[in-house]
């Protein structure tokens, strides 16, 4: 069976279903920090609410559903994680130590979601390979690095079958928009079906790479069921579809609502996280191992966010 902490957040809250609907509703164990929104997986299910600190508790879900992969999504992103760097540490990094060793002592195999976060301003930008340079200077740059290191350990030093990839950004419309620096690319969506004027908080030209929701969940589902011998990453595969700027996205949009309109008010804080950023990621490592294809581009991308976002017109806050 299968356990997803973070169930409740932008990619448990669309990862849950789709491994459900594989795996069956009673296989996978969804878990949260509170009560579940009502509107999140409305299907059901098993839902319990922990804390990834508290290890006995995760022990005890892990016994009583005899679960034998974890997909760790907990984690506080990176504008929020600089708001408040020690909460931060804890949930990302002491949360990810405790998960470990549970897996490791009930034998899980574990997912583990790095980010471009995990690059910073040394990391080559463009064509950013697969082993560089990762001196990130964000709190959450600096936990998903560690992250990365501490389960490629857990593999060497336990033989554990750990996983991960580096998200781009990711562009959803089942959750709002949580404490990223890249949301400007979600919530531009909200406010274009609205007809409501955007104030963009990255400033023209901040490229950086981005997905689609649906391809990223398919991207975890096919790394967790490709062959473990072909993978030589552990931890954390570049993966991305497309690399934009707030310009290119905002000329896209237009060409479905020529009315919606754009200015920038930028945010110092995530735009200062944003240029510690690669532009582009080369992932040719994923493609090569595991089979990484993107399905969708910036064009049907947009096109899928606005009919998606217009379909559910009574959700948009
Ligand atoms: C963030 N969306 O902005 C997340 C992600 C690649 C960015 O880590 O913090």
């Amino acid at each position: 069976r299968i356990l997803v902490t973070g169930a409740t957040g932008q990619l448990g809250s669309e990862l849950v279903p789709v491994l459900r609907d594989k795996y069956g509703r009673n296989n996978v164990v969804a878990a949260g920090h509170s009560r579940k929104p009502d509107d999140v997986f409305i299907d059901s299910g098993p839902y319990e609410i922990i804390e990834t600190t508290d290890s006995e508790a995760i022990t005890a879900l892990v016994k009583k559903y005899s679960i034998d992969i974890i997909y760790h999504l907990a984690a506080l992103l990176s504008a929020r994680a600089e708001e408040n760097p020690q909460l931060a540490w804890d949930v990302n990094m002491n949360g990810l130590q405790t998960v470990l060793e549970v897996a490791r002592h009930h034998h899980c195999a574990l997912f583990f979601p790095s980010s471009i976060g995990a690059f910073g301003p040394s990391t080559p930008p463009d064509n950013t390979p697969q082993v560089t340079i990762q001196r990130p200077n964000t709190l959450y740059g600096i936990t998903k690095v560690a992250g990365e290191l501490l389960c490629e350990y857990y593999v060497k030093k336990y033989d554990m079958d750990i996983r991960g990839v580096r998200f781009p950004g990711l562009i959803s419309y089942k959750t709002p928009p949580g404490g990223g620096t890249t949301d400007y690319a979600v919530e531009i969506f909200y406010a274009a079906v609205k007809n409501e004027p955007y104030r963009c908080f990255l400033k023209e030209g901040t490229r950086l790479d981005m997905m689609y929701m649906p391809d990223a969940i398919r991207a975890v589902v096919e790394l967790m069921e490709s062959d473990g011998r072909m993978l030589t990453h552990r931890n954390a595969y570049n993966i991305t579809a497309m690399s934009f700027t707030p310009e290119q996205l905002y000329a896209t949009i237009k060409k479905e609502l020529p009315h919606f309109s754009m200015t920038y008010e930028v945010d110092p804080l995530r735009q200062a996280i944003a240029d510690s950023w690669p532009r582009k990621m080369n992932d040719s490592a994923a493609r090569a191992e595991w089979g990484w294809q993107p399905a969708y581009d910036i064009g049907s991308m947009t096109k899928d966010m606005i009919e998606q976002l217009r379909k559910e017109g009574s959700h948009v806050t």
